[in-house]
């Protein structure tokens, strides 16, 4: 290992999308409250992510939209878009077949700020969407130790600002969080972590790895190190026995009382609906660490989440279906699909029936997903017309529509109340063996080099510019809405 990459610091991160022309620098003063998160809807999904240089009320710039874009996040990887789910798969296959832990060290950039007095509202933290219950933290990746063994986790969990030093968390069911908060309750114990925002995007895979990737008995802090080609940097806490990211822009020492909830939400999520208000555990906040001169991070839970989320679960589901199912040779999770909730499976198959197996090894892969579709290798899994293609004109719905009723799936889909619904497979292959009325029809692969035509230009009156591809907001034609 040579010394840690680009990858493993924020701030080197920023200065690299500079570098490639893929930042928008938003000057104009904009306000944290709906009116950021708004822009960035605005420019979401587009090639560049955006610094907000001039927030109300604040000296620190907020970064977001980092991850909205597979084409940016392959740039940033030095990769080809196609090839980063193999290469996500396989430094995951590479920390666990040999982990490099994180370091403690003495020092890093994260302690060099003034400390100051506990105040989260002296920080940029935006009001995302119109009816969230108030600013949110949901960039920020959580460090944990188990109250039993000491083995650390990484995880990002959404936190409500409700006071000076007080946060209202939400933690889903079956997350690693979960379980150590009850080893905490058991043993009379505060469950104690560290937050640390503002972190590169090493860092933020490896949080984001499903615990199917990484069991609650390892300590995936280790595969930001490969991601990094270098070990991570980690310092003690000042207040709380808690560990902290070297170089994190932003660091905040909690604790949760075991017991103590108050209302959370709601809150725009990934899903597109909002999280529904209930009572969720209370976070005491002890020390904000800052960075000098650092930049807040936040995620508009949307294409970041599908990205982040999707690209960490695909890469997983891909790994153990190339082990399991004979034929397997790409997997997508949909936009469409939130990200994590339909995978579509490439499969050149070699043997009756295991277009059906691959249906199966995938929930058992990846549990929030509720459809899967499986499809031969003649098929564009990442285009929709492809796959529905596929499915109009090769699925039997007689035989080859799976449903599987009161399984487990995620709880943020309003079609699994309690988390439990009903979940589908389609089984979209043609039949094996082969035969000739299912051979997809081809033209002539041909260049167009050699071609000569002359190609007229079209100005249809009334036909709308074309929207530029970064820009200040256009302005509404219509008058906004009065809030009452
Ligand atoms: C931007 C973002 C926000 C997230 N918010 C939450 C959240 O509020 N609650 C939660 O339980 N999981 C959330 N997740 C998902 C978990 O962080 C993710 O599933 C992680 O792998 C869980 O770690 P664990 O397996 O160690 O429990 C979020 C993920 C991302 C990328
Ligand atoms: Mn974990």
């Amino acid at each position: 290992m040579t010394g840690p990459n680009h990858l493993s610091d924020l701030q080197a991160i920023i200065e690299d999308l500079d570098t490639m022309g893929r930042l928008v620098r938003v000057s104009s003063e904009v306000d944290p409250e709906l009116e950021l998160a708004g822009i960035a809807a605005r420019l979401e999904g587009g090639p560049r992510a955006v610094l907000f240089e001039n927030v109300k009320g604040h000296d620190a710039p907020v970064l977001t939209g980092l991850y909205w874009s597979r084409e940016l996040l392959g740039r940033l990887m030095r990769r080809e878009e196609r090839d980063l789910p193999e290469y996500v798969s396989g430094c995951i296959r590479s920390w666990q077949q040999a982990p490099v832990d994180p370091v403690m060290v003495e020092h890093g950039p994260i302690l060099d700020g003034n400390r100051g007095e506990v105040d989260l509202y002296q920080l940029p933290v935006p009001v995302h969407a119109e009816q969230d219950g108030g600013p949110y933290f949901d960039a920020g990746v959580v460090i944990a130790r188990d109250p039993e063994t000491g083995v650390r986790n990484a995880s990002i969990q959404r936190f409500m600002v409700t006071g000076k030093d007080r946060m209202h968390i939400n933690i889903d069911a079956g997350r690693h969080l979960e379980l150590y908060l009850e080893k905490a309750k058991a043993r009379g114990e505060n469950l104690r972590f560290s937050i640390n925002c503002g972190v590169g995007p090493g860092l933020h895979f490896a949080a984001a790895t499903p615990a199917e990737a990484a069991p609650a008995e390892t300590d995936e802090l280790g595969i930001a190190s490969v991601f990094h080609e270098a070990p991570l940097e980690l310092v003690e806490g000042r207040t709380l026995p808690v560990h902290i990211v070297a170089n994190a822009m932003y660091a905040l020492e909690c604790e949760i009382v075991p017991g103590e909830v108050a209302d959370e939400g709601p809150f725009a999520e990934v899903t597109g609906y909002y999280a529904r208000v209930a009572p969720r555990p209370v976070v005491h906040v002890r020390e904000i660490h800052r960075r000098p001169n650092a930049v807040f991070q936040t995620i508009l839970s949307g294409v970041e989440v599908w990205n982040s989320v999707g690209l960490l679960g695909e890469a997983n589901v891909l790994a153990l279906l190339e082990r399991q199912v004979p034929g397997v040779e790409d997997v997508y999770f949909s936009h469409g699909g939130c990200g994590f909730y339909h995978a579509i499976v490439q499969i050149a198959q070699k043997r009756a029936g295991w277009s059906k197996q691959a249906i199966m090894a995938a929930f058992a892969a990846f549990p929030p997903l509720k459809m899967v579709t499986v499809v031969d290798s003649d098929v564009d899994i990442r285009n929709p017309s492809d796959v529905e293609w596929a499915m109009t004109t090769r699925l039997d719905p007689k035989q080859g529509i799976v449903t599987i009723d009161n399984v487990f799936g995620h709880g943020l889909n309003p079609s699994f109340p309690d988390y439990i619904g009903t979940k589908v497979g389609f089984d979209c292959c043609r039949p094996f063996p082969f035969t000739p009325e299912y051979d997809r029809a081809a033209y002539r692969p041909v260049s167009l080099d050699g071609v000569t035509m002359q190609v007229p230009e079209i100005s249809a009156p009334g036909a709308p510019p074309v929207p530029p591809s970064v820009g200040p907001p256009r302005k509404r034609s219509r008058k906004p809405r009065r809030r009452k």
